[in-house]
C-alpha cells in the first residue's frame, strides 16, 4: 500500500454521519454542469478576459481526459501539475481526477530541486507547465528534470511547447464514459511544507477532501451566488480548499483567477468581477489593509476575508475589518488535513486573537506534553488530531510515519496551541523544525543540505529571526573551512539561488561564525542562535 489509510470502523462511521458521501470531484462538476450548465464557473481576467460556463468547463475537461487517456494515462498514475493561476489550471485538474490520475501539486516558484524531487517520489508520468512564467523558461526546467527521471513520458506546455507536446493539442472528442475512480480512492497528492531534507507527499482522497469542502462552505456560507478570488497560489490547500477554488465550485459559485496578490492588480478585480470573498497570508493582509485605506477602490462586494498560514497578528486582525469594509475570519489549517475557522458569529475579540474551531464534530484534539500526555484544559502543549479529513500517514515514508504519527492514528502537527476559555485554539508556537517566512515553509535541513555543498563550507545552520512584515525570515550561520577564501554573503545566497530552489528559500541573511552555540547534548543549538541572532548582520 502506498500510505496507511483510515481503519475500518473509523471509515463507517465518517460514512454513517455523512461526512463521506460517496461523491468523486469528477462527479460532482458533472451534476453542477447539469444543473445550472451556463453559470459562470471561471474567470480567467489576464492578459484579455476569458469565462468558462459550468458546462463548458465539464466538456473542457471530457476532452482534456479522452487526450490524456489516448497518451497512455491512466488511473492511479501521477501527473505532476505545476501551474499559475489560469483556466487551464483547473480544466487540466478536473481532466485528471476524472480519468481517475492524480495531480501532484508543484507551486509555481519550485525549481529544479524541488520538481526533480516531486517527479522522482511520486514516480509522476507526466508534468505540465506554463512555457514561461516570471522571466523563468519551465520548458528547459522540465528537459533538465526529464534526464533524469526515465518514468517522466511526456511533458505538455501551456502556450509554446519548444521541443515537448502543447496542452493545446492534447483536447479530443470523448469516445465514451471513462472508468472514474471510486470516491474512497486517492484524488490527488499534495506537497507537505516539510520538517526534513525532501518534501513529503499528501494523499487525499475525493471522500475526506469534499467533505472538508462541504464543511468549509457551510462554516464561510459559501453559495453559488459566492464569487471566490483565488489571490494566492491555486496549487496551494488554503486557497484550494479553504473554502478556495474547489469549495465555490462545489457550491456552484464564481471563481476568479488572479494573477498577482498585489493590491494594485487584486483590487480592480475585486471591484470589476465583484468578488465576494478571499483568503490571504497575513503579510498580504497587512498589505491590502493599508492599501485599502487609501480609498482608491470600492470593495464594496468583499463580503469576507480569511487570513491564515501563518500566525496572524491580534494588532494586524484588528485593522483588517475597518480598512476593506468587510468581515475577518481567521484560518489555522495545514495540508494533512485539520482545517479550523473562526466563526462568522464570533465576538470580534475571538476574531482577532484566536485561530478557530476545528471544521468537524469528528476532529479529535489532543493538547499533549512531551511524553504525549494530556495538558491541562487552557495550558499550551503539542496540538495531536485525527479525523475524517486529517490523512493517516504520508506517501511511501514508512519510516517517517511512525514518527509523525501516533500509533494510534493521530497526526503530530508539530505546532504548540492552547484553548481559549471558548473552546477556540490559539496557536502560540511550533515544536517542529520549519520555518514558517509569511506562510511559505521552510525545512531548514533542505537549505541547510544545499549551502553544505558549498566547497568553502565547513558547516550550517538555517534558524527564523523574527521580521515585522512576514512574521520570520531566515537567517544562515556559516563556518567556513579554514582554508577557504572568504566568502560574502552575497556569495551564500548566490550559491543557493543557482542550485534551483524556490527563491522563497534563498536565505534572507547569512552570518560567518567560529562555532555554533552548543546544547547539553553536542547538537546545534538553534535555540542559541535565534537569541544571538539581535546583532547587527554583515553585508
Ligand atoms: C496551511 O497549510 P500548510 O500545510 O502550508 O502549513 C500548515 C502549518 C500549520 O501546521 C501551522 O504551523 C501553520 O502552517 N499555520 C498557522 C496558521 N495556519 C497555518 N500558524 C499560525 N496561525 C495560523 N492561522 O498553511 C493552510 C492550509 C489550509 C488553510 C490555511 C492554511
Amino acid at each position: 500500500m502506498d500510505a496507511p489509510t483510515w481503519p475500518v470502523e473509523f471509515a463507517d462511521r465518517y460514512r454513517e454521519r455523512g461526512y463521506w458521501r460517496g461523491e468523486t470531484f469528477g462527479g460532482v462538476l458533472r451534476e453542477r454542469a447539469a444543473a445550472h450548465p451556463d453559470r459562470i464557473a471561471l474567470v480567467d481576467p489576464a492578459p484579455r478576459r476569458r469565462t468558462r460556463t459550468y458546462r463548458e468547463l465539464d466538456e473542457a475537461a471530457d476532452r482534456l481526459a479522452a487526450g490524456f487517456a489516448e497518451r497512455g494515462i491512466g488511473r492511479g498514475d501521477r501527473v505532476v501539475v505545476q501551474l499559475p493561476n489560469v483556466a487551464e489550471f483547473v480544466e487540466v485538474v478536473f481532466a485528471l481526477f476524472r480519468i481517475g490520475a492524480l495531480p501532484v501539486f508543484a507551486l509555481p516558484a519550485h525549481r529544479d530541486t524541488e520538481v526533480q524531487h516531486i517527479c522522482s517520489l511520486s514516480e509522476a508520468v507526466a508534468y505540465v507547465v506554463p512555457d514561461e512564467l516570471a522571466g523563468f523558461d519551465h520548458r528547459a526546467l522540465a528537459s533538465r528534470v526529464r534526464k533524469n527521471c526515465p518514468l517522466l513520458r511526456e511533458v505538455f506546455v501551456l502556450g509554446d511547447p519548444g521541443e515537448h507536446t502543447a496542452l493545446a493539442d492534447v483536447p479530443r472528442e470523448p469516445s465514451g464514459p471513462l472508468p472514474g475512480p471510486e470516491p474512497h480512492e486517492l484524488a490527488f497528492l499534495q506537497l507537505s511544507g516539510g520538517t526534513t531534507g525532501v518534501p513529503k507527499l499528501i494523499p487525499r482522497t475525493h471522500d475526506d477532501y469534499l467533505y472538508s469542502l462541504r464543511g468549509s462552505n457551510e462554516i464561510c456560507g459559501v453559495d453559488g451566488d459566492t464569487r471566490y478570488l483565488v489571490t494566492l497560489p491555486a496549487a496551494h490547500n488554503f486557497p484550494m480548499s479553504s473554502p478556495g477554488w474547489l469549495g465555490a465550485l462545489y457550491a456552484g459559485g464564481t471563481v476568479v483567477l488572479c494573477p498577482g496578490p498585489e493590491p494594485a492588480v487584486a483590487f480592480p478585480l475585486i471591484d470589476s468581477e465583484a468578488v465576494t470573498l478571499t483568503g490571504l497570508v497575513p503579510p498580504l493582509a497587512l498589505l491590502w489593509t493599508e492599501a485599502a485605506a487609501r480609498g482608491e477602490y470600492a470593495l464594496t462586494s468583499l463580503r469576507l476575508v480569511l487570513v491564515g498560514g501563518a500566525k496572524y497578528s491580534e494588532q494586524a486582525a484588528r485593522r483588517l475589518e475597518p480598512a476593506l469594509g468587510c468581515r475577518l475570519m481567521q484560518v489555522f489549517g495545514m495540508a494533512e488535513g485539520l482545517v479550523n475557522y473562526t466563526r462568522l458569529d464570533d465576538a470580534t475579540e475571538t476574531v482577532v486573537a484566536t485561530q478557530g474551531l476545528p471544521i468537524s464534530p469528528d476532529d479529535e484534539i489532543r493538547i499533549v506534553d512531551d511524553t504525549d500526555r494530556e495538558v491541562p484544559e487552557g495550558e499550551f502543549g503539542h496540538l495531536l488530531t485525527r479525523g475524517p479529513y486529517t490523512i493517516r500517514g504520508y506517501w511511501r515514508a514508512p519510516e517517517h510515519n511512525a514518527r509523525a504519527f501516533t500509533s494510534d492514528g493521530f497526526y503530530r502537527t508539530g505546532d504548540i496551541v492552547r484553548r481559549a476559555p471558548t473552546g477556540h485554539l490559539v496557536v502560540e508556537g511550533r515544536a517542529k523544525d520549519q520555518i514558517n517566512r509569511g506562510g511559505e515553509k521552510i525545512a531548514p535541513e533542505e537549505v541547510e543540505n544545499i549551502i553544505l555543498a558549498h566547497p568553502a563550507v565547513h558547516d550550517v545552520s538555517l534558524v527564523a529571526v523574527s521580521d515585522e512584515f512576514l512574521g520570520e525570515r531566515t537567517l544562515a550561520h556559516v563556518i567556513l573551512r579554514e582554508d577557504a577564501e572568504p566568502l560574502r554573503p552575497a556569495d551564500v545566497k548566490a550559491f543557493v539561488r543557482s542550485r534551483g530552489v524556490a527563491a522563497y528559500k534563498v536565505p534572507d541573511l547569512v552570518r560567518f561564525v567560529d562555532a555554533f552555540p552548543q546544547t547539553g547534548v553536542g547538537k546545534v543549538s538553534k535555540k542559541g542562535l535565534r537569541s544571538a541572532a539581535a546583532a547587527p548582520e554583515q553585508h
